[in-house]
Formats: C-alpha cells, structure tokens, sequence
C-alpha cells in the first residue's frame, strides 16, 4: 500500500479563530500547515497550490517543514474536524457480496413479494448504486455523537473507504466513512432509501485524510469495525479492499457523469463489514472504524 512516504492531513481547531490542516505524524503530534501559510485551508487548496509549484503534495509539505517556528499539538491540544469540510458526501452500496447478501435479508424479511432481485441486479449491473448520503451540515467528524433514528429498530453503521474527489473527479486522498444504515426502513421499501440513510449526524469521516499519492494499492486497505457497548466489545469484523466487487474509477466515473464534483466532495465506496443480522446499534455504544494507514474513527451512539 505504501507509495513514498505516508503523509495525513487532518482538520482541527484550537483556542485559535480559525480552522486549521495539519501534518499528523504517525507519533500522533500535528504540525499546524495554515500557521506556516494562512491560505493552506484545506486539502484541496494544499493539493493545488503544490502542484502550481510543480510539487507533490508531500514534497510540497516536508518544504513547508524545514520552515521555523513551527507549530506542533498534541491530540489532547486540539479538537479534530471532518478533515475536509465536505460540501457533499456521495456513496456506493452493494458493491461487496456481504452487502448484496445483507439487503436480500432484509427485504426477505420485510415484504412478501420477494425484493432480491433490486440487491442481486445491482451487484452484477454495469451501472453501479450511486446515492447522496449526506450534506457539510449532516457530517460529523471523530467523536461527535451519531444519532440513531426514533422510527427504526434495526440500525448499524457501515464502515467504508472514502475517496475525497477535487472538482475534477480526482482522488487527492483516502479517508473512513460511516454510512449509518437503517435495515428495518430500506427493508420495508427501497424507495424508502434516502431516509433509510440521511438525517442529522447520519454520516461520519475521519479522522485524516491519507494523501493519495502515498497509496501505492488501495485496494490492499483493510477496514476493521468494532463496536463497543458497556466497556465490553459486542462485535468485530474485517475485510480487505480487494474484495470490492468494482474498480475505484468506475465508481468515479458513474458518479462524474453529467454532474457536477465540487471540490473536497468525499466518495464512499460500499460496506464491506456488516454486524449479525439480529444486531441493532443502542444509545450508549461506541463504534470505531480503523483503516491502517489512516487512523481510527471513533463516535459515540446517541438516540
Ligand atoms: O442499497 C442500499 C445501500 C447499500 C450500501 O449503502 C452499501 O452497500 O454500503
Ligand atoms: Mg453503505
């Protein structure tokens, strides 16, 4: 997975009056990029002003380094963002066996016309599932609560690999995504999907942001997800990027076509991890989504 030397941006405030990025090194310290140049807003703006430069980002960054009077926090210092304040967040489905499989349960289980067929399509179609999952003011960052939905009984997050997209559709890094699911509403209805997955703090990304250019295979990422309830861990699951059943580009392609990419606008790519079909998240919980290479992203659950 390594291409060069690993680099990740994060987003944070201090006592401050203003949003910073951040170098984080893998010793968790962040060096603050915006105290060495105020316009170093955000990962887009880094991305670009490297490349007017004829840099990479990374090289663009060690440069921005070798400066004095650095200014370098601890994660108990600051508090961390989303790290790209994303306009808007996009996500695949079905794009994992485990996903096809989840969905078939789920209608099964809901309606007797027997709706495997929308799941089993879809995963084999050339078009693939493309849905707006959430909006900058519905996206919540590292340790913000998650809310679950008064009207639904069987809720689970799904850990994904973000791909944050500049305005010309391509992929300047890697983040996690939580693409909070409620089974029992989709079940009952896929055209109920849009309120199956969005409403407030439905959405979570974080913590960094890993520079694409530092990622030889992505698809060698592998996502863990844990979910915590009473200090106890009440599940576990893995799997590997590569058992995602389409290409990253072919995603972004379907996604580009006709529509408009606004800068720092983040692609999640499916879930890949889905808890036991008899597991609803409650109030209290705690889920964390580890991707190596690009951190932990841990929220509590509140109802
Ligand atoms: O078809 C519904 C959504 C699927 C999804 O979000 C996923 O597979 O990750
Ligand atoms: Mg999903």
């Amino acid at each position: 997975m390594e291409g060069g030397n690993q680099m990740n941006i994060v987003r944070f405030t201090t006592e401050k009056d203003y949003v910073s990025i951040g170098v984080m090194s893998q010793e968790k310290q962040i060096i603050d990029l915006t105290a060495i140049d105020r316009k170093l807003t955000d990962i887009i703006v880094l991305h670009d002003t490297a490349s007017k430069n004829n840099m990479t980002t990374s090289d663009f960054v060690i440069n921005l380094l070798k400066k004095d009077k650095k200014e370098i926090y601890t994660l108990e210092d600051i508090k961390l963002l989303t790290p790209v304040s994303a306009p808007e967040v996009w996500a695949a489905g079905v794009t994992y066996q485990v996903s096809m499989q989840a969905r078939n349960h789920e209608t099964t289980e809901k309606i007797e016309y027997g709706g495997n067929s929308f799941y089993d399509k879809v995963y084999d179609a050339e078009r693939p599932e493309l849905f707006l999952k959430s909006t900058k003011e519905r996206t919540i960052g590292m340790n913000q609560n998650i809310y679950l939905r008064s009207d639904s009984d069987w809720q689970i997050p799904e850990p994904e690999l973000g791909l944050v997209l500049n305005d010309q559709a391509k992929i300047v890094g890697y983040t996690i995504g939580n693409d909070m699911s409620s089974r029992d509403i989709e079940g009952e209805n896929p055209l109920y999907l849009p309120q199956a997955k969005i409403w407030k703090n439905s959405c979570s990304i974080g913590p960094t942001i890993r520079l694409a250019e530092t990622v030889t295979d992505p698809y060698d990422f592998e996502i863990t997800c844990r979910i915590y309830r009473d200090q106890s861990k009440v599940f576990e699951g893995s799997t590997k990027l590569d058992q995602l059943k389409r290409k990253l580009e072919e995603l972004i392609y379907f996604l580009a076509k006709d529509n408009i990419i606004f800068n720092g606008t983040v692609l999640l790519t499916g879930t890949c991890v889905i808890p036991p079909n008899d597991f609803t998240l409650q109030e209290g919980d705690r889920i964390e989504i580890e991707v190596p290479g690009i951190g932990v992203l841990s929220n509590p659950v509140k109802s």
